[in-house]
């Protein structure tokens, strides 16, 4: 935890949604303090401040897709400031921001991943599995495609942002918490072999041994990335989004699936998504994204030394 140096990157972008608002996520993650929180760690944090994007022209969908070029320049910045953090040896942490940021995060971390030889493993928390595209869509918004993009199904000015295309493979991803999969996307899980921990899974067998499979494979030599859509977490606990879906995981076992991850000690990046302060209650999402972040980066570790654990 001593040498690890964390970025801090505000991807202030609602282009990508359907409800406006997660433009405000990176700041409403500062002010609750997510930077002080990872430096308490022992962590050197470098706040790179937040990327600039366009706009939110609030268009309807054309061909299948709403604010495609505006959703395309916001990930080609991603991808070049995610890119240059990893080569120098840090882990980037995103700010979000819609989730159709994961596009630019992951395909840059891929095309890291490939250079350095390095295995690479994505855990993609959401109550929704973000498989759509623009023939299976019910809302043109591409926060619900990025999956799709990442694995090489969606449009070349996407799908091509980290150079190699697909940018990823389907059997690098395990989906986490997931309960709300339009009819398209349940057929196209189906047909890529996506690997789906649903919350009927969750509830059938438990957090720890859905995590323990989640997590199985990954060595010394795995890059895991880490993209947290907060709508993965129950609304109860987690107003501030812009599609709740009710029936997520508690607070207890989203705690628990970020302890297991530090326990790997392969976190090397990390998306916080689709918080929006417009619909929180007194930033308390956000303060939520912070309490996982810190289980993410060992802060239970850390107790289990002080007791004397086992
Ligand atoms: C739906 C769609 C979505 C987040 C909503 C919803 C997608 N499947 N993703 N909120 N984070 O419109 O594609
Ligand atoms: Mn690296
Ligand atoms: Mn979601
Ligand atoms: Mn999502």
């Amino acid at each position: 935890m001593e040498n690890l140096k964390v970025s801090l990157i505000g991807v202030p972008t609602d282009v990508g949604a359907g409800v406006r608002g997660a433009s405000m996520g990176p700041e409403a993650l500062r002010v609750a303090g997510l930077g002080r929180a990872i430096a308490a760690f022992g962590a050197e944090v470098r706040d790179c401040g937040n990327l600039a994007g366009p706009s939110n022209p609030e268009l309807p969908a054309v061909n299948g897709f709403r604010h495609l070029a505006e959703v395309a320049q916001w990930n080609l910045a991603v991808h070049q400031a995610v890119y240059a953090e990893l080569s120098e040896g840090r882990v980037p942490i995103m700010l979000g921001g819609d989730h159709c940021l994961a596009i630019g995060s992951i395909s840059a971390v891929a095309r890291h991943c490939r250079e350095t030889g390095r295995k690479l493993r994505v855990l993609w928390f959401d109550a929704h599995a973000d498989l759509n595209t623009a023939t299976m869509t019910p809302s043109g918004n591409i926060h619900g495609m990025p999956v799709a993009c990442l694995c090489g199904h969606g449009p070349e000015m996407l799908t091509g942002i980290g150079g190699e295309m697909p940018a990823i493979r389907p059997e690098q991803i395990r989906q986490i918490g997931i309960r709300s999969v339009d009819e398209g996307e349940k057929r196209f899980l189906h047909d890529l072999c996506v690997e789906v921990f649903d919350m009927r899974y969750i509830d059938e067998i438990g957090m720890r041994a859905t995590m323990e499979q989640a997590l199985a494979g990954v060595d010394q030599d795995t890059h895991l990335h880490v993209s947290l859509d907060v709508d993965f977490l129950d609304p109860t606990i987690a107003p501030g989004v812009g599609t709740t879906v009710r029936g997520g995981p508690t607070y207890r076992e989203a705690e628990l699936c970020m302890e297991m991850i530090a326990d790997t000690g392969q976190l090397a990046s990390l998306d916080i998504v689709e918080l929006n302060p417009a619909l929180d209650h007194c930033n308390m999402t956000a303060e939520l994204a912070v309490d996982l972040v810190e289980s993410l980066f060992g802060k239970s570790t850390l107790m289990r030394m002080h007791r004397n654990y086992r």
